[in-house]
């Protein structure tokens, strides 16, 4: 069984590796923001309150992600493992989601995280922007803002990883064939 964090800043490439990484280790995928999406698709109240945070770049409280990352542990826990992308994203996530893996009998086999300049992450979110319909993706400024939280806020987490012997880091920037090389070496030496 391998469960995997999958890390980096705002448009690192989280969510694009994810899905060729599920498709090899046959992992459940979770993704905060994809779960999110989805309330605020659904209009319900919880997506409400999320997209009023999410279109400032800000991110959404930690009992809230928490909470639906809790009820999928329990409805896939038998499967042959989790892709954590885009949680957890501050110290009390991780935290977290160390609890929610103990009371499920499983554990984080560890983290890899993509690392990309500003520059790019800006480069890549606004290009995407420009066809995903997502209006945190489109401009200069709420761009900022999203790499600011990140820095504050969710750059610790690598720290929380490393302490524990679980952290491999690698370069986010190449064509997406060879970062998931890449990944692929980084996951079969956990
Ligand atoms: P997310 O949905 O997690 O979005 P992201 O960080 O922008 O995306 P990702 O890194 O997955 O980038 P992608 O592969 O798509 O979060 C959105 C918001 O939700 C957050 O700002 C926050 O408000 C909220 N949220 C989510 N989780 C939360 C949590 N745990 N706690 C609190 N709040 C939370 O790649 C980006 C683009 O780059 C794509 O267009 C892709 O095609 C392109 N790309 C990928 N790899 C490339 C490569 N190698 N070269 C060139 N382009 C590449």
């Amino acid at each position: 069984m391998i469960n995997l964090v999958l890390f980096g800043p705002p448009g690192a490439g989280k969510g694009t590796q994810s899905d060729m990484i599920k498709e090899k280790y046959s992992l459940t995928h979770l993704s905060t923001g994809d779960l999110l999406r989805g309330e605020i698709k659904a209009g319900t109240p919880l997506g409400i309150k999320a997209k009023e945070l999410m279109d400032q770049g800000q991110l959404v409280p930690d009992e809230v992600v928490i909470g639906m990352i809790d009820s999928k542990i329990k409805e896939h826990k038998s499967g042959n493992g989790f892709i954590f992308d885009g949680f957890p994203r501050t110290v009390a996530q991780a935290e977290a989601l160390d609890n929610l893996m103990t009371e499920n009998g499983i554990a984080i086999s560890g983290m890899v995280a993509l690392e990309v300049d500003e520059e790019e992450l800006t480069k890549r979110i606004l290009k995407r922007g420009e066809t995903s319909g997502r209006t945190d993706d489109q401009n200069e400024d709420l761009i900022r803002n999203r790499v600011q939280e990140y820095n504050n806020k969710t750059a610790p987490v690598a720290s929380f990883y490393e302490g524990q012997g679980k952290f491999k880091s690698i370069n986010g920037v190449g064509s997406i064939e060879e970062i998931f090389g890449s990944v692929c070496t980084a996951i079969d030496s956990l």
